[in-house]
């Protein structure tokens, strides 16, 4: 049995959307939002940082949404949500795919300190500005990518899981600039998705 640790609006929504998606049986650790849940002994054993998601599949204990998704993609989804590796797909897949994190979600996790984490006082307008111009300048390129395009490669995949969840972060914190209307439409397209919905309020 597949078990997922999660916490309410995190990157574990993610994994909750794959696991829908695919129609697989799990179980879920309901974690709280809040060091003491995270930062406990009980969940530092399972992520050294205290963070989430992680997954337990029998003997393997995974953290890293992208590694999890990869993961769970590579052993659960018999060949569903990902192209062919000798696809013409295949490398734009992995391009959007690890976009995600190594692109988008740096500012994003920026704008969330700036503007949620840390208390009135000790915020500092100069970091947002420039973390709002960096995701701007990154969400840019997929914007054109998606330019006729229902979804990022192909029929859907764990691209969109990965790509289009930090897509709807960022559209939900108000940083996705009105200009750029292809992935506005996109994140509606996915906001329709059942399991996706499922995976947001989980
Ligand atoms: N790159 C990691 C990021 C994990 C991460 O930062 N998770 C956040 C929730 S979205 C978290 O657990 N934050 C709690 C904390 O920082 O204490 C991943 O994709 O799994």
């Amino acid at each position: 049995m597949l078990i997922l640790h999660h916490a309410p609006n995190s990157r574990a929504g993610r994994i909750v959307w794959l696991l829908e998606e695919l129609g697989l049986e799990y179980e879920l650790n309901r974690m709280e939002f809040h060091p003491k849940a995270l930062k406990s002994e009980e969940h530092r054993a399972r992520h050294p940082l205290g963070r989430v998601p992680v997954l337990e599949d029998g003997d393997v204990l995974l953290y890293e949404s992208g590694a999890i998704v990869e993961y769970i993609i590579a052993r659960h989804s018999d060949g569903a949500l990902k192209p062919a590796v000798d696809s013409p797909e295949f490398p734009e897949y992995l391009q959007w795919f690890h976009y995600c994190e190594g692109m988008v979600m740096p500012p994003v996790n920026t704008i969330v300190v700036q503007t949620i984490l840390l208390p009135p006082e000790r915020r500092n307008d100069e970091a947002l500005s420039q973390a709002q111009k960096l995701l701007t300048k990154a969400v840019e390129p997929v914007d054109e990518a998606l330019d006729g395009r229902e979804y990022l490669v192909g029929d859907f995949s764990g691209a969109d899981i990965m790509l289009g969840h930090a897509l709807y972060m960022s559209r939900r914190l108000g940083c996705v600039p009105e200009a750029l209307t292809n992935v506005h439409r996109y994140v509606e397209r996915i906001e329709q998705r059942p399991a996706f919905q499922t995976g947001i309020s989980a």
